[in-house]
């Protein structure tokens, strides 16, 4: 990749309402991306392979469980701090965003939040400096809309309990040192339960063959029996709502990450077009360019303000699932849109690993997908304002209609 130019798009100058710590997070991240991860994101992405030598760096700049308190080895930041550190992850490649709000949303949130006082003491000191590794087992083979069917599952054996099953396309799965996993136990209730690497009859084979987040290990996480100690279960609640509330702080963080994707596409396709002549003059001088230009930045600064909004309420407590729902689908929608028509502006460079536009678009097919795909999160924005489920397997009960 050509050397990191990156200068971040803020039309309507939103960084006047940050606060200066928010900044040097941010600014922080942004310097820490260009000096270490910049320069060997290319090699990683076509090699498929995790650059794992990153993870105590991520640790050092607070993307392991920003918001986690400092009395469990958090750094103790505000929601809008997570977010600006998962866009600046993001703005250079989405698999090194994924690792980090796996390892912040879904691992050591429900730990935190879900947690015994025991579990929260042994496991999230050494998951907010990367020493420990985590993933999040919610998706089956035969299960990914529909959590809620899921057949992992475990039965009590005494002091501990026995369980089987198997989840995909687990982010992290292959190189990580736990796994909060969500099973039914023999009523068909929902609990988190923590499986560590080494207990007999775990393992978590790698998946191969993707064409997108390629720098992002995935894997499986396969359970044989498994003897999981009854210490190891998060007490502190159960039900579809406890993993569901885990994916409301991850896709918070996705909805800043995809901006960031959307921004570096953008801020390549600017410089692009100053720079490269057409019929004798800088191609950025063609009104067909100007119009693709102003689209894009006009999407950008929407989404910057949807986000900032999303992230104040978050930190006064007030967001909604369907608020953060809605800010997911729309900033990875833009950002693919936006990572398209910038490909175009660089014409055939546009589709070279000198320029990361094209790793986006690839890697964004996948986060449209996830933490709930397009439609998904379509219909619970709809649910949101009908008061009507279409997810609902029976009639819908019309008198909640809105
Ligand atoms: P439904 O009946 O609507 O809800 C069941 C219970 O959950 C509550 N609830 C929520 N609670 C907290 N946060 C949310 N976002 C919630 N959404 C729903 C709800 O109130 C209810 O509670 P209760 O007390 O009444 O029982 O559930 P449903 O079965 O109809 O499904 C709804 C649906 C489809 C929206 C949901 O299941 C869904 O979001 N599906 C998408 C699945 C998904 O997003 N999977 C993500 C897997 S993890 C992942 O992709 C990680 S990628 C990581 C990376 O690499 O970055
Ligand atoms: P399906 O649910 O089979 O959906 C297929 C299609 O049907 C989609 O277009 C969908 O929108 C549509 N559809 C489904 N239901 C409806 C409906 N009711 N109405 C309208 N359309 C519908 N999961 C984890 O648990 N942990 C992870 O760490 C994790 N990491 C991932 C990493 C990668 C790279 C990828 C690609 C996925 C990851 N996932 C993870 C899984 C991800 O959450 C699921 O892929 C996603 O939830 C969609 O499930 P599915 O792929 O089974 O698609």
């Amino acid at each position: 990749m050509a050397t990191d130019l990156y200068v971040h798009p803020d039309y309507l100058l939103m960084d006047e309402l940050l606060t200066e710590e928010q900044k040097l997070v941010r600014d922080t991240a942004r310097a820490w991306v260009k000096k270490e991860v910049s320069p060997i994101i290319e090699e990683h992405y076509e090699k498929a392979t995790f650059p794992q030598h990153l993870l105590k760096g991520l640790g050092e700049i607070g993307a392991f469980g920003p918001y986690i308190p400092e009395q469990y080895g958090g750094p103790g930041l505000d929601q809008i701090s997570y977010g600006l550190l998962m866009q600046e992850l993001e703005r250079c490649d989405s698999g090194l965003r994924s690792t980090a709000s796996v390892q912040s949303s879904l691992v050591m949130y429900p730990i935190w939040k879900y947690g015994s006082e025991e579990q929260r003491m042994k496991y999230l000191p050494k998951l907010a400096t990367g020493e420990f590794m985590g993933c999040f087992g919610l998706t089956e083979p035969d299960h990914g809309s529909d959590p809620g069917s899921m057949i992992t599952n475990f039965k009590d054996a005494g002091d501990h309990v026995i369980l089987n099953g198997a989840k995909m396309w687990i982010s992290n799965a292959p190189f990580a040192d736990i796994a909060v996993v969500w099973a039914k136990d023999e009523t068909g209730r929902i609990h988190g339960l923590v499986v560590e690497r080494g207990m007999e009859g775990f393992s978590t084979p790698e998946m191969h063959g993707k064409h997108s987040l390629r720098a992002s290990a995935t894997g499986e996480l396969l359970f044989d029996n498994v003897k999981v100690p009854k210490a190891n279960i998060l007490p502190g609640r159960s039900g579809l709502g406890a993993p569901l509330s885990c994916l409301d702080s991850a896709r918070f963080g996705i909805a800043w990450g995809a901006l960031g994707a959307a921004m570096d596409c953008y801020d390549q396709a600017l410089r692009y077009s100053k720079e490269r002549k057409q019929f004798g003059v800088p191609i950025a001088a063609f009104q067909l360019t100007q119009k693709k230009l102003a689209e894009m930045i006009t999407e950008i600064t929407k989404a910057q303000f949807l986000t900032l909004r999303v992230g104040q309420l978050r930190d006064q407590g007030r967001a909604t699932s369907s608020q953060i729902s809605m800010i997911k689908r729309n900033n990875v929608d833009i950002a693919l849109n936006i990572g398209r028509e910038a490909r175009q502006i660089l014409g055939a460079m546009g589709i070279t690993n000198e320029y990361s536009i094209m790793r986006h678009m690839a890697n964004l097919e996948s986060v449209v997908t996830y933490e709930g795909t397009h439609d998904i999160h379509l219909l619970i924005t709809g649910m949101d304002i009908t008061g009507i489920s279409a997810f609902s397997r029976t009639e819908p009960d019309l008198s909640k209609m809105k």
